[in-house]
């Protein structure tokens, strides 16, 4: 039978399970990557299933999101993740080599191969040819200990390529027009796998920015195939022994197919607060930029900042515009530094910051109050930038670096530059690989270093027959994971700490939450559709944990904030008819009786006493999660079985 390429890719990596979509399957993970911001608690989680060597191929542990450092926090992660890392056998790259994903794509990735990572952008790596999926911290260690991975099998959608970009028009503007047609929630359940005669006019960089912002559609990964254009890149990385061709074959049958003409997009930005909210840059000439951000896993490839460095070349940024550029790694700022584009970037008035993820997560640069910024990133959702009333636009490099010297929002095409020229990828990168410590032989000896802000986190209780509480908010449609757990830069540092995070929890949509939720003492969530999309935090799981949340109601949840709430025991309940959302006032007081056996058979009864109602509510769960949910989380489902092995 013809196969795509996922399909090959699972098909070789089946564990367990029928390539059906809606089936649960299980997979061999060959990589995981984690980063600091949730690799703390990742680590933690690998500690406590009590293993003592892990079973993936190869397993790096980033520094990445917390490099600010502005008090002890910071620094106190990194040794224990250097120092947990070297116990298990885990690469660790040092703070100061690059974002995870950029590092990822340029020193480990591998075609046709599997990753799991505990952050939302993994399938950044999809644009090498791997299926690399997005996870919370809890399915990452337990992949790192078991070398596996459950996971929904979903519909394959086949995005056919054709044509070519027109100058000035990039990568960045090819998944921005997916996002206009699918919406930050139309991806749910689903692989993008990317095939057409327009591959081939795409680099690997470029692949890459549309499989990283694939991650907004809130689809499970995107991915390319891999092609001759592939071996080029890991070439030219010193990595060809890793080429593997995958294609898919003549006649493979998809779910769904979408066409992409390249040749008939134009520069494209997402206005705030949404991924989704796409327009042309032309339509909204004339707004008068703050701000210009370039970096972030999604645009911050040698070729993304050449081109910045072309543009800006003997020019100066606009008096009213500050801009700042984050290359992705220590190779890419290497690479502009040998070549002179570094020092243009410099002369232009750019302010040049660590390659990591820095303004993206909020870690510094904030804009001004009611500031409009430009970004190259991936996510505007509101106060990610530090500043709550600050706009954020999201657009290609092209974009950004033409409105930094024009100080407005300029379609590239009308500004008059030196002709067009396409950015040849390099022969050969600058490869080094010294900020990446390999594992060491006596790694059972290493003393794991914990400095105090490394707090135990709270772990699920089994269920218990009845559940009562109030609704302690009731939120609307698409709330992030931002809005459940903030991650600004005064927060950030708190990752390892899950008490100081609980008064945080949720004050974006209503500031009085942890008081109310502590006050009494836990109760129930309801939010509207495509609650918790973005992040991989298991953070917006765990500290709801803390506060004593049983119970998420919803119209709808993103993939995988579904999955870490079922991971840590919280049950999260689908409304069968959403009219009833429309009923629930915040503070209703809900009963769930006989709680396991309903969990069981998927439906739950939740009685709404204020009310005298009662609603009916899905469980969307496989047999395994509600196995989770019963045992109060994985990790205690995970330890149960291990002992129970014994
Ligand atoms: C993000 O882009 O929101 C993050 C910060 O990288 C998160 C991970 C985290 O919250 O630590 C993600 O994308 O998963
Ligand atoms: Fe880092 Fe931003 Fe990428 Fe998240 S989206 S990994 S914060 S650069």
């Amino acid at each position: 039978m013809p196969l795509t390429v996922v399909q090959k890719i699972i098909g070789k990596h089946l564990a367990k399970g029928k390539m059906i979509p809606g089936e649960e399957i299980i997979i061999k993970i060959d990589q995981t990557l984690t980063q600091d911001a949730t690799g703390t608690m990742v680590y933690l989680q690998l500690e406590a299933l009590g293993v003592n060597k892990i079973k993936t191929k190869k397993s790096v542990a980033y520094i990445d999101h917390n490099t600010l450092q502005s008090g002890p926090e910071n620094a106190d992660d990194h040794l224990y993740i250097r120092t947990v890392a070297k116990k298990y056998g885990i690469y660790f790259s040092r703070p100061g080599n690059g974002i995870c994903h950029q590092v990822h794509l340029e020193r480990f990735t591998i075609p046709g191969w599997t990753l799991l990572g505990s952050d939302s952008h993994t399938p950044t790596a999809g644009g090498i040819g791997m299926l690399a999926i997005g996870a919370g911290g809890v399915d990452v260690a337990v992949a790192m200990a078991q070398g596996e991975y459950h996971f929904t099998m979903p519909k394959i959608v086949r995005v056919n390529l054709i044509g070519k970009l027109n100058p000035w028009v990039s990568a960045k503007d090819i998944i921005l027009e997916l996002l206009k047609r699918v919406s930050v929630k139309g991806g749910v359940g689903k692989i993008f796998e990317y095939a057409g005669e327009g591959v081939k006019n795409l680099s690997i960089p470029q692949r890459a920015t549309i499989t990283n912002m694939g991650a907004e559609l809130g689809a499970t990964t995107s991915i390319f195939p891999s092609d001759e254009i592939t071996f080029n890149f890991l070439k030219a990385q010193k990595r060809e022994k890793d080429f593997f061709e995958i294609k898919a074959d003549d006649g493979a049958i998809y779910d769904e197919e979408i066409e992409i003409n390249l040749s008939q997009l134009e520069p494209l930005a997402a206005c705030p607060h949404s991924p989704d909210k796409v327009v042309p840059v032309s339509s909204l000439k004339g707004l008068k930029v703050n701000q210009v951000v370039i970096g972030s896993c999604t645009n911050s490839s040698y070729g993304d900042l050449v081109r910045v460095a072309r543009i800006l070349e003997d020019k100066t940024i606009a008096e009213h515009v500050s801009l700042a550029i984050a290359p992705g790694s220590k190779q890419v700022l290497a690479m502009l530094a040998q070549n002179g584009a570094l020092a243009t970037l410099i002369m232009s008035g750019a302010r040049i910051l660590e390659c990591a993820c820095g303004p993206c997560i909020g870690m510094g640069q904030s804009p001004p109050t009611n500031g409009v910024s430009l970004r190259t990133f991936n996510r505007n959702f509101k106060g990610r930038s530090g500043t709550i009333s600050a706009k954020v636009y999201l657009v290609s490099p092209e974009v950004a670096a033409v409105s930094a010297l024009t100080g407005f929002l300029t379609d590239p095409r009308e500004f008059q530059l030196k002709d067009y020229t396409e950015i040849e990828m390099p022969k050969t990168f600058l490869t080094n690989d010294n900020m990446i410590i390999a594992p060491v032989n006596n790694y059972e000896e290493v003393e794991v270093v914990r400095g105090p802000n490394i707090k135990p986190f709270p772990l699920g209780k089994p269920l218990l027959p009845k559940i009562q509480g109030k609704v302690l908010i009731k939120a609307g449609d698409n709330i992030t994971t931002d809005h459940i757990m903030p991650s600004p830069a005064k927060l950030l540092p708190y990752r390892s700490n899950i008490p100081y995070l609980s008064d945080y929890c949720l004050t974006l949509c209503d500031e009085n939450f942890p008081k109310r939720a502590k006050a009494n003492k836990g109760g129930f969530i309801v939010g509207g559709a495509n609650y918790g999309q973005g992040s991989s935090r298991e953070h917006a799981a765990l500290v709801p944990l803390y506060l004593g949340i049983k119970a998420v109601l919803a119209k709808s949840f993103a993939r995988i904030h579904q999955a870490n709430l079922v991971n840590n025991g919280i049950i999260p309940l689908i409304f069968k008819n959403p009219e009833d959302y429309n009923n629930v006032k915040e503070m209703d007081e809900f009963l769930i009786e006989d709680v396991p056996s309903q969990v069981k058979k998927g439906i739950i009864k939740v009685k709404n006493i204020t009310k005298n109602r009662e609603y009916e509510m899905l469980l969307n769960s496989t047999l395994r999660q509600k196995e989770i949910i019963i045992q109060g989380g994985l990790l205690n489902l995970t330890r149960l079985k291990e002992n129970t092995k014994e």
